[in-house]
This record gives C-alpha cells, sequence and structure tokens, in this order.
C-alpha cells in the first residue's frame, strides 16, 4: 500500500463517531398503597423534577398506572430505578420503578 493510501485509511478510523448512546426511560408504576406525598418526595430527591412537576407525574401514574420519570443513558437509568426502589424498600412501600429501552 502507498503511504497516500495508507494516511487516507487513518484519516476515515479518525472520523468522529456521531453514533448517540441508546436511552432508557425510568417509568414509575402505580399501586394501592403508597401514599402520594412520599412518590412526590422520590420524584424530587432522585429526579430533581419540581414540586409541580413532581406532582404532575405522580398523577399521571395515579390516574394512567404509569408514566416516565426521565431519559437516561442505561447507567443512570438503572442506577436511578434501583435508588426509587430502594427508598421504597427501606420504608415499606410498594412503590416499583422500571426501566425500559427507548426504540428510536
Ligand atoms: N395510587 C397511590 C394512592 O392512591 C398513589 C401513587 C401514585 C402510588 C404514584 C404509586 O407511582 C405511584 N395513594
Amino acid at each position: 500500500m502507498s503511504e497516500i493510501a495508507s494516511f487516507e485509511n487513518k484519516v476515515q478510523e479518525l472520523k468522529p463517531k456521531t453514533k448517540k448512546p441508546p436511552m432508557f426511560d425510568v417509568i414509575l408504576l402505580n399501586d394501592d398503597f403508597t401514599p402520594m406525598d412520599f412518590v412526590v418526595y422520590v420524584l424530587k430527591e432522585i429526579f430533581n423534577h419540581t414540586d409541580q412537576k413532581a406532582n404532575e407525574i405522580m398523577l399521571k401514574v395515579h390516574n394512567e398506572g404509569e408514566a416516565s420519570c426521565g431519559i437516561f443513558t442505561k447507567d443512570l437509568a438503572e442506577t436511578k430505578s434501583y435508588e426509587v426502589n430502594n427508598l421504597a424498600k427501606i420504608n415499606d412501600h410498594p412503590l416499583i420503578s422500571i426501566v425500559k429501552p427507548i426504540y428510536d
């Protein structure tokens, strides 16, 4: 291979990769027992939502069965979901969150 051809190959290899990372939704599920105030507290504490947004999400879950708390990379989504479930468990509430991949 000529020196120029091998240089061109290197340039190709160094092209910036524009592919975005796969993203994951943290979904909160409804139940009949977890107090609404606790759900709002979790949404503010773990997802940094405002009081108004946290109340909106909590009511959507309560009325529709589930709602998104936020979209993150895989590691962050799994960490946040674990934190929700752990915080609920140590406070004796049945609140559960799950992680779902976003397909686009
Ligand atoms: N349905 C619960 C109640 O009536 C409130 C609730 C909202 C529970 C959202 C879980 O993810 C949830 N106390």
